[in-house]
């Protein structure tokens, strides 16, 4: 599969395609415009979220409601446009329409932790509003909308379905072991951090209502957990190739990722190899692992257990008690700019978590299962699944 993105926070709209998919593939707008309503859910998100609504229209690959096997274009309308109309232009603006804008003040106060200053630095702006454009996690919209055509291929060709939850939010942290299964998806939407356990979730919250009064914002972590992932996607025989290594590029490639590990990451590191390995057993059903701490890869293949990766997303640049900068016109000191921000954005990286997920695992379907139509790749599924040396 092939997949990229365009647009910036305050254009007229994000695109996004993707190529790749065979033919059958159900996708509505409907889908669509329910995967990204999921991605605005969450406490602590800013006004934003509030005002702008996501507007998705199919531009090609998909006709009443299958997949062609064409390239699939999806617009996500920016319905906040109108008022940035002449910040945003394409088209040159004339400087004196331009310098009646409030909105158009250069910022030249560069915010710590955001790719204001590097950016800058590297691509010659003398201020921040060419570079946050595309930093901002608004692009996130556009990778949402993918994920929901790559989960539909994955749900019709390998019955793969994903679930994603928030284990950790600043200090407070989800008791260990929780594990959701899909069916628990629901519940998880229904709360306001995305939390399964009530005591948590309620930590979580007054977290965020702490921070808010304080001018502060905060970071957490996510896990996103596949289920029904069949064993052998991704290789050990090249570094690229493994399974886990694509995950983690993805999941790092997700705005505001630190870390990413997959299944019980660092804690292995600290655990002797005789009780952090999955050991294997027989059952009537085949050979199983007994415990998932590998989080379902061995040597960058999967194993046929449930996938279960996590990523840590640091607290947002904007912070409303500002940070210390230096103002880029005049070298001198200063505090980084800051118009509005949202406290804290973890519920929603768990669904873009969940997306950039099904991404990897679709192209790692399409890779070894090919297929031009679902049933030719479901054929070639049941085929493989079917004659495994072992199991
Ligand atoms: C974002 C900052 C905020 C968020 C935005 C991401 O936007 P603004 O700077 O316009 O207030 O609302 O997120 C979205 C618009 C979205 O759809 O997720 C940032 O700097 O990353």
């Amino acid at each position: 599969l092939r997949w990229l993105t365009a647009g910036e926070s305050h254009g007229p709209a994000l695109v996004a395609t993707l190529e790749g998919l065979p033919a059958g593939v159900p996708v509505t707008t409907g889908m669509l415009a329910d995967a990204l309503a999921r991605r605005r859910l969450g406490y602590g998100r800013g006004a934003r979220m509030r005002f702008e609504r996501d507007e998705v229209t199919v531009l090609g690959g998909v006709r009443h409601g299958l997949t062609l096997g064409s390239p699939v274009a999806i617009v996500v309308g920016n319905t906040e446009w109108a008022r940035w109309e002449q910040v945003m232009a394409a088209d040159p603006v004339a400087p004196e329409v331009l310098e009646g804008l409030a909105r158009n003040a250069p910022l030249t106060r560069p915010r710590p932790g955001h790719a204001d200053l590097a950016g800058m630095q590297k691509y010659g702006f003398d201020e921040a509003r060419p570079i946050l454009e595309r930093a901002s996690a608004r692009e996130t919209a556009a990778r949402v909308a993918l994920g929901a055509v790559a989960r539909s291929y994955l749900r019709e060709t390998a019955g793969i379905e994903l679930v994603s939850h928030v284990v950790e939010l600043a200090s407070a942290r989800a008791p260990e072991g929780i594990l959701p299964t899909p069916e628990d998806t629901g519940r998880l939407d229904a709360d306001p951090v995305r939390c399964l356990d009530a005591d948590a979730s309620k930590a979580m919250v007054a977290e965020i209502d702490r921070a808010h009064r304080d001018g502060d914002t905060l970071g957490g972590v996510v896990e996103v957990l596949a289920y029904g992932v069949p064993v052998g996607l991704g290789s050990h025989v090249h570094w690229d190739r493994r399974l886990d290594a694509r995950l983690a590029c993805a999941l790092m490639g997700i705005q505001a990722i630190k870390g990413v590990e997959v299944g019980e990451g660092f804690g292995l590191a600290r655990t002797p190899g005789s009780r952090a390995h999955d050991e294997i057993v027989p059952t009537g059903e085949g050979v199983r692992r007994t415990s998932g701490r590998s989080g379902g890869t061995e040597g960058g293949l999967s194993t046929g257990e449930p996938l279960r990766v996590r990523a840590a997303m640091k607290p947002i640049a904007t912070v409303p008690r500002a940070l210390a900068t230096v103002d880029v016109t005049t070298g001198a000191p200063a505090r980084a700019h800051h118009q509005r921000s949202d406290v804290c954005a973890v519920p929603a990286a768990g669904i873009v978590a969940e997306a950039m997920v099904a991404l990897v695992l679709a192209d790692a379907v399409a890779e070894k299962f090919a297929g031009d139509s679902v049933s030719e790749t479901r054929r070639n599924i049941r085929g493989y699944l079917d004659h495994l040396p072992i199991g």
